[in-house]
């Protein structure tokens, strides 16, 4: 909320996807209502994270019972039953792919709508014992026409996603979502279960000064990742050193690249040749944010949000923020392609 604004004319996510809405004179109100559905699960993710930490409900049950008896699930398992639930009852999906599944949900039909939603409900789950900021992430595709809605809705580029965002947990919930004309950034005021606006218009910088990689995998890097992450460390006579910055939650690593600049990257190696992260809700809503924000996004040799995934969990290599720092990979890449 800018500082002028009195505290009566409260921007809420809902209020500005109206807004939104309103620009398009046939739009039905089907997007609005799948948002408020996906920041209903959020506000239940959140609530039940900041819970955990307090009732110790993290991790397999591991022989720990809840007040009916039953064994306690893991906090992703119920995350995404959680997201599962509404956004089938919602009648506004019709394909849903969650990490947590092994198979594409197609909905039934009755309640089938005009979206797809690829989600990670609880992306980071294994750092929540050490209090580690994790995330739900999620891309939203519109029915492809004359579909009934099935798999081949979503094995397309990531540049067809009609919304992306996430949401993190930390101190606060935090969601960061783009309808694809820029990005914008919500807290929930936990007082009146509303996400407010708080960072509109989020740019992120040209250049950085930190990078963010998982440097227990560099003896396994290719010969780029190996000259790039060295250069950064020990630049040219004059210049600084880069900052490293890696916590292993992928929603606050790019969390802080979008707010801060710089790098964030999960490039493929000798021991994963994809690379780790999954394409369909991990790569894609967050290069999909970063894009649209003013950075790039890309595998190293190509667009991220031109992938086309094989399978729903396929993964891909991924280098993203600010524009000059991933366009630095980009050449290095070529150079080592002549
Ligand atoms: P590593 C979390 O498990 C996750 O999927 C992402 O959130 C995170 O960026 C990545 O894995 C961390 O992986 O191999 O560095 O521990």
């Amino acid at each position: 909320m800018s500082e002028d604004k009195p505290v009566t004319d409260i921007i809420t996510l809902t209020r500005h996807v109206l807004e939104e809405q309103r620009k398009y004179k046939d739009a039905s109100g089907d997007l609005t209502l799948l948002l408020n559905i996906i920041q209903l699960g959020c506000k239940f993710v959140s609530t039940n994270v900041r819970k955990a930490r307090l009732l110790n409900l993290v991790g397999l049950a591991g022989g720990a019972q809840n007040v009916s008896g039953e064994d306690q699930k893991k906090l992703d398992i119920i995350s995404n039953e959680i997201f599962v639930n509404a956004l089938r009852s919602s009648g506004k999906v019709s394909v849903m792919v969650s990490e947590e599944e092994e198979a594409a949900i197609i909905v039934e039909e009755g309640l089938k709508g005009k979206y797809c939603v690829v989600f990670d409900p609880l992306d980071g789950s294994s750092n929540i014992d050490a209090g580690v900021n994790v995330g739900t992430i999620f891309g939203i595709y519109r029915v492809l026409e004359d579909s009934s809605g099935n798999i081949s809705d979503v094995l397309r580029p990531g540049r067809e996603m009609v919304v992306a965002g996430y949401c993190m947990y930390g101190s606060s919930a935090n969601m960061v979502i783009s309808l694809g004309n820029g990005v914008n950034g919500y807290t929930l005021d936990n007082g009146i279960g509303e996400f407010i606006l708080t960072h509109p218009n989020i740019k992120i910088p040209p250049r950085g000064k930190i990078y963010s990689v998982n440097e227990g995998n560099s003896k396994y890097w290719d010969e780029v990742c190996t000259e790039y992450f060295h250069s950064l460390k020990f630049p040219p006579e004059g210049k600084s050193s880069y900052s490293a910055r890696y916590i292993g939650s992928m929603v606050a690593d790019v969390h802080r690249t979008l707010l801060y600049g710089g790098i964030f990257a999960y490039p493929s190696d000798k021991k994963s040749k994809n690379g780790k992260l999954r394409i369909l809700y991990e790569c894609f809503p967050m290069a999909f944010l970063v894009e649209q924000a003013g950075g790039k996004a890309i595998t190293g040799t190509k667009r991220v949000l031109d992938v086309v995934p094989e399978s729903i969990h396929s993964r891909c290599p991924i280098f993203l923020g600010s524009k000059e720092d991933v366009e630095d990979v980009e050449r290095l890449y070529q150079k080592h392609a002549q």
